[in-house]
Formats: C-alpha cells, structure tokens, sequence
C-alpha cells in the first residue's frame, strides 16, 4: 500500500498512448447510440470478454472495428477528454498522443473532423485540467506508402499543430525501410519521427528504424535486447523507449509481467518509459501500468523515479520543462 501510495502520486508523462485505443466500452456504446451505428455487442460486459487476444494482430482487428463509432468533430473531442480527465486521477501533467488518421479517412471520416476535435480536447485539457499535450499522427504500416503521403498532405493545413509522424499497426512483414522517403518528407517539414518497432519484430526492424527512418524516439523496443551490439547503440545514442508493460502482457509479447525485460533495459543503461499503449483495450491506465510493473519485477523506489523521470526527460518538451515537472 505504501508502494502504491509513492506511485499513485508521482508526477507522470505518458508518451505512447493511441487516443482510439483509450475508448472504453461505455463509451463506445454512448456514441454507437449517438450515432445511430450498429456494433456487433450487446453489452459493455460482452465488448469486455471480446477483449482476449493472441497477438497484435487480432488486437488490432477488434482495435480498427472499435473506433467505428467515432464519426464527428464532437465523437472526437469526448474521447480525448475522457483520456485526459481519466489520467488526471493518475497525475499525468504531459501527454505526447498518437493518433491514427488513416483509421477514420478510411472510412468517410475526414481528417479535419479528427483532428479539429482532437485538438479541440488538447486545448481544454491545458486550460481546465492543467495537462499539456502533443499529436502525432501515425502512418498504418499495413498500408502503402503512396498512401502515407496522402495522409501527409492531408495534414498539411495543420503542421503547426502536429509535433511529428509515427508508425503503427501490423509489425510483421511491415518492416520500416517501407517508409524511408515518408519520413524524409516529414522530418523535411519539421516534423519529429518516432516508430512502433521490436514490439513483435526483429531487432532488425529497430536498425531500420534508426538508420532509415531517423528516429528521436522508439516506441516500445522490446526485441532490441535479443541483439546486444544494437542494446549498446541505443544507450549510448540516449534513445527513449517507450515500453508498454500491460500491452505487452495483453499481446503475448511477454507470458507473465515477471518475464517483462523493463528491469533489463534499465540495468542495460536504456532510457525506458512506462506507458499504457491502448488503455481501454489493455487493461490499465499509467499507474496501473506503474504499479504492476513494480510488483512484477520488484522495482526500487530510485527506478520507479528513474522511470518517472524518463517520461519527461524523454518528452518532446524542451530541457527547462523537463527538469521542472519532478
Ligand atoms: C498498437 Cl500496441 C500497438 N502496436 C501497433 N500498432 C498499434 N496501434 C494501436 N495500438
Ligand atoms: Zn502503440
């Protein structure tokens, strides 16, 4: 309890949170209602036992389903400002949020509506609950690369408010070197690059991310440590990663919370975060990702620091915000 107490109130940044995957089930059915869209469940309990998954993929399959019901500016804004009043509680004071735009233009949604009401929640966030926050919008892996150029110029009118580009989605046969010239663009424009890898892909995927797309931050990263040249590089090039502990549990990355290589990567000299991926789907928000994490592994009350402190150091905010916020 005194464990949960010192996490519970400790000052946090969350930097790998999807906003679709924080819609819960209430939720979902509230805007289905809303929107007068059918979905294939007939109660939040039935949407909850869905919610069993064997790896990313199937996940991802209830995940693209899931975010149906997000139809207008205001469907938008009610699911960021859920996010933002739920982690209130967990003292979130800085959020860096993915957001997967080619989920919704696929679909009939325009981007302007997802994003205007996205943005929308950022801003009553920072006025009404004291959080700041970013968007990154993320590229669908599965998808070509033609087609995250058009999400690009999509997002044209709105550089001034996108802090940079991610990469999500199916991992497997989806290696990163499929969006070199994406990146290029993007980070032509400013814009930071960050990328899913490892998560289920091979080290290898994480030299690709490195070497071809550039990244400033990778998110989660776990397979790195198969590879210790490549555990190596990251310390010293003081690379974040933004590692996932109860995602992880969820997708069979890892069998058991006691196997999760966090402790690992941080006597390895990593730079690991904790975050909570897709709350809604996976069970937990940050101090439940916290907390578990540091039973599981049996974490010093200096490395649940270390940890908090990586997600402000590890933040897109600049040095005087990330050494004030703990
Ligand atoms: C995701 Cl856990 C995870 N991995 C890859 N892509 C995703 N999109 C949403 N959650
Ligand atoms: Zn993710």
């Amino acid at each position: 309890a005194q464990r949960e107490d010192f996490v519970a109130g400790l000052p946090k940044a969350e930097l790998h949170l999807h906003i679709e995957g924080s819609l819960e089930p209430e939720l979902m059915f509230a805007l289905a209602q809303r929107n007068a869209i059918d979905i294939p469940f007939a109660s939040v309990e039935e949407v909850r036992a869905a919610y069993a998954f064997s790896n990313l993929q199937d996940f991802l399959d209830i995940y693209y389903q899931g975010m149906s019901v997000l139809r207008t500016e205001q469907d938008f804004h009610d699911l960021t400002m859920a996010y933002f009043q739920r982690v209130h509680r967990d003292q979130v004071r800085h959020a860096e949020i993915f957001f997967d735009p080619q989920g919704h233009t696929e679909r009939g949604v325009s981007f302007d509506t997802a994003i205007s009401g996205t943005l929308r929640a950022m801003d009553d966030a920072k006025s009404d609950l004291g959080i700041s926050s970013h968007l990154i919008m993320c590229f669908l892996r599965h998808l070509s690369e033609e087609d995250a150029f058009a999400t690009l110029e999509q997002a044209e009118p709105w550089l001034d408010r996108i802090l940079g580009v991610g990469l999500d989605s199916s991992e497997l046969g989806h290696p990163p070197s499929k969006f070199v010239n994406v990146f290029a663009r993007a980070r032509d424009k400013g814009l930071k690059c960050v990328a899913h890898a490892g998560e289920e892909g091979p080290p290898a995927y994480v030299r690709e991310a490195l070497d071809s797309l550039k990244i400033d931050r990778l998110d989660h990263g776990n397979r790195s440590l198969e590879d210790g040249e490549l555990v190596k590089r990251l310390a010293e090039e003081g690379m974040t990663l933004t590692v996932c502990p109860l995602s992880n549990l969820a997708l069979c990355v890892v069998d058991d919370l006691r196997q999760h290589p966090l402790k690992k990567m941080l006597d390895a000299g990593l730079r690991a975060t904790i975050n909570s991926d897709d709350p809604s789907y996976f069970g937990g928000y940050m101090n439940d990702n916290f907390l578990r994490t540091a039973e599981a592994l049996d974490l010093t009350a200096d490395e649940i620091v270390t940890l908090a402190k990586n997600g402000f150091s590890g933040s897109f905010e600049d040095a005087e915000f990330q050494t004030r916020a703990l």
